[in-house]
């Protein structure tokens, strides 16, 4: 018989494995979970369920079954400790997913070889269009850890509706929001997180207060967090100080089969180093607004959400770090440089899901557009600038349909088409890189060569349209009581980043690659288009779990710096090197073929009541296809081994971190290889009582010094660490965090 419309209460929170549901569901309500994701939005504090508000509050909502695999894992913060302030290292915790580490408050998401804008970060399904060129303020910098609820990746394809292009995947942050009541009295909830660490004398201070009642929500956050230098065993990354200060405020309404919610956040970032960078963050004001409507009918569900981001930053290169020195071409104070850039944007989504006999339909139209301005300047030369991004435009229009349909009562699928029309522009660029007004000599020969590229650039077709089809299907087949087999197919594409297209000076304005090489855009550059393949199982047998899964993925066009071929480009990079900036032999972003392919699996074995072992492990590689060479900051093979301990008030973890060497490295983007190695850490989580938990951890146990391949080279100058050599891991670091509900 096919599988129709199920009940299925809302019970625990399924992905991550930390936890165990207080009511076993079936296994198809877990599914049904799983397919519903979206619908599971505001999760209650799980510390402060009990069976009696469960029954009360679990509405009787209509669930459709479809035979599935786990596609997502999610990592709750309540559920795990963590150290860092940066929410993206918990990505390192997922099968498959990785950060490329430019700094503690700059953490780009990696997915199976592929990282920065090809994946998709949301915050409370709002996308995040950072103000950074280099990705300073990268997407997860806008979800603290302290006020972060759960973070969610999705395993292998991700289906269309997730986000515009997801062509190497989709992360989605959710912070805290509150809860509604149960009656028509108000009470008053919250949270405080505070933390503290010794590797670098890091604190955190955060409190989430909610006034609610059945209809009404009335929420707000605030948190202060800093921290000096990093320690790493045998000296400090200079700078890797960070001070951060984020401010809440937000209200839902439930009436009926409706909500809607409106949210304002303000990030205010001060000093925080990114050595692995040219420069470091003086500061990043961040305004974001996000808005939602939710109507739950008998039989669909539509959403329309709204949200704008308006973000300031501004870098330098001589606030954190040392400046620049003088040298034989070049006076110290010529080569100060301050960096403006800001953001903004904004965009919606609306979506109507019906639920059908057999499944679900799902249409959706979407829009997101950003621009972005960056002016370089130096304070020691007032008509020096560089017009490094002028107002460029991405405008993203996009319209999906998906079907999640039961074939059989033991064979699924989830299909979908979605069509993405693209729209990019940028105004005109300058710059004048002669501050003195000379008339001979290298700022003089320089300045011409750049005027020479701005003429270039002016004159070449900014104006670009794209229109991008992309597609998946993922079929599930129930193989018997334990095990669902699973094949995926896509076909994702992307635009290139703005950066990709309009860098038109030889910068290292590249959305974090921090590979130290200079690049130049690129207008002409066509959209990536990626063919992928993923197969896999989920074993489950209660004690025993086990989701590997292997994928493929073809890339055509794949955006990728290659050496520049443009005479007057190479000879600005030349003449900038020879005076002690950047360096000669600068790249284009140009599109090639690359190929990915890969295995990941996570698993957990009960051995017993109190002892749960588990493993993720990850293997990618990243090829170029049109030459012999491996693409460039890929995480090296990786598992963790942990073995988790049940007390009856607290639970404990020993934990292995195991890296490969990695020496499959880009010559083009001349990488350096890095040596495996393995580190211990300890945790524990204990319940003071119903509403206080503490915790307590150390991270590299025995203070192993290593290199963390995806933190890039070291860029300041630091008596410990050579310019350009690898960053180092970090040392031995103690930390605990308390956390208080009310
Ligand atoms: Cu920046």
């Amino acid at each position: 018989m096919p599988l129709t419309a199920t009940s299925c209460r809302r019970y625990g929170v399924f992905g991550s494995t930390m936890i165990a549901p207080i009511v076993e569901p079936t296994l198809k309500c877990i599914r049904a979970f799983i397919m519903k994701k979206f619908t599971i939005r505001s999760l209650p504090f799980y510390i402060l369920m009990s069976s009696a508000a469960m029954a009360q509050d679990a509405p009787q909502i209509q669930e459709i079954t479809v035979i599935g695999v786990r596609d997502t894992h999610t990592v709750r913060t309540d559920d795990t400790l963590v150290a860092p302030p940066d929410t993206a290292q918990l990505l390192r915790r997922m099968p498959g997913a990785n950060i490329n580490k430019n700094g503690e408050l700059t953490g780009i998401a990696q997915y199976r070889g592929m990282y920065g804008d090809r994946i998709k970060v949301s915050v409370n399904g709002a996308p995040i269009s950072g103000a950074g060129p280099n990705s300073m303020d990268s997407p997860l910098h806008y979800a603290p850890v302290a006020i972060l609820e759960s973070l969610t990746i999705n395993r292998g394809i991700a289906p269309v509706s997730a986000a515009q292009e997801s062509i190497g995947g989709y992360v989605e942050a959710i912070t805290y929001t509150g809860e509604f009541g149960t009656s028509s009295d108000f009470s008053f909830d919250g949270r405080t997180y505070f933390g503290a660490q010794s590797v670098n004398e890091g604190t955190v201070a955060s409190g989430f207060f909610s006034l609610a009642n059945r209809d009404h929500i009335f929420r707000t956050f605030v948190m202060q967090e800093q921290a000096d230098d990093l320690d790493f065993g045998s000296g400090d990354i200079i700078p890797s100080e960070y001070e951060r200060e984020r401010f809440d405020l937000g209200y839902s309404f439930r009436g009926g089969d409706h909500e809607f919610s409106l949210d304002f956040a303000r990030n205010n970032t001060k000093d925080a180093g990114t050595a692995s960078l040219p420069m470091d963050i003086l500061a990043i004001d961040s305004d974001l607004l996000r808005s939602k409507y939710q109507w739950s009918g008998a039989d669909f569900n539509f959403t329309a959400e709204f949200s704008a981001s308006d973000n300031e930053h501004w870098m330098t290169n001589y606030h954190l770090r040392r400046p620049p020195q003088d040298n034989m071409m070049t006076a110290g104070a010529m080569r100060y440089r301050r960096n403006w850039a800001v953001s903004e944007s904004y965009g919606f989504k609306l979506k109507l899901e019906q639920l059908v006999d057999n499944g679900t339909w799902l249409y959706g139209l979407d829009r997101h557009t950003s621009s972005h301005r960056s002016t370089i300047t130096n304070p020691n030369a007032g008509p020096f600038y560089i017009s490094n991004f002028n107002d460029t435009d991405k405008d993203v229009l996009g319209a999906f349909i998906e079907r999640g349909i039961s074939l059989s009562d033991r064979t699924g699928l989830d299909a979908g088409v979605r069509i993405n029309r693209i729209s990019m522009d940028s105004e005109l660029v300058s710059a004048n890189l002669n501050p003195m007004g000379a008339t001979s000599g290298m700022p003089f020969m320089i300045n011409n060569l750049a005027g020479m590229l701005s003429n270039q650039f002016n004159g070449s077709d900014l104006d670009q349209t794209d229109n991008n089809v992309d597609w998946f299907a993922r079929f599930s087949i129930e193989a018997g009581r334990n095990t669902t087999w699973y094949a995926g197919a896509a076909r994702k594409t992307r635009s290139p980043s703005y950066q990709e297209r309009y860098l038109w000076l030889p910068l290292e304005s590249t959305g974090g690659l921090a590979d130290g090489k200079t690049y130049v855009g690129n207008p002409d550059l066509d959209p990536e288009v990626a063919h992928e393949l993923e197969l896999g199982f989920d074993w489950e047998s209660g004690s025993y779990n086990i989701y590997p899964r292997v994928f493929y993925k073809e890339v055509s066009d794949y955006i990728q710096g290659t050496p520049a071929t443009n005479p007057v480009v190479n000879n600005f990079a030349m003449m900038m090197a020879s005076m002690g900036m950047g360096q000669p032999n600068p790249l284009q972003f140009d599109n090639v073929d690359s190929t990915f392919y890969g295995f990941d699996v996570e698993a957990d074995f009960k051995l017993n009541d109190r002892f749960t072992l588990r493993a993720v492990a990850s293997i990618v590689r990243g090829e170029r296809d049109d030459i012999n060479d491996n693409l460039y900051r890929i995480a090296p093979d990786n598992i963790i081994l942990a073995l988790d301990y049940q007390g009856s008030n607290w639970v404990g973890t020993f934990e292995s971190v195991n890296y490969a060497d990695q020496n499959r490295v880009s010559a083009t983007n001349v990488e350096k290889k890095t040596d495996g190695y393995s580190i211990f850490n300890l945790t524990a989580r204990i319940n003071l009582s119903t509403n206080i938990e503490i915790g307590l951890g150390i991270e590299n146990l025995f203070d192993k010094e290593y290199e963390d391949h995806l933190a890039g080279y070291n860029r300041a100058f630091n008596p410990d660490i050579g310019l350009r050599d690898r960053m180092p891991g970090l040392g031995r670091n103690f930390y605990g965090r308390l956390m208080w509900y009310f």
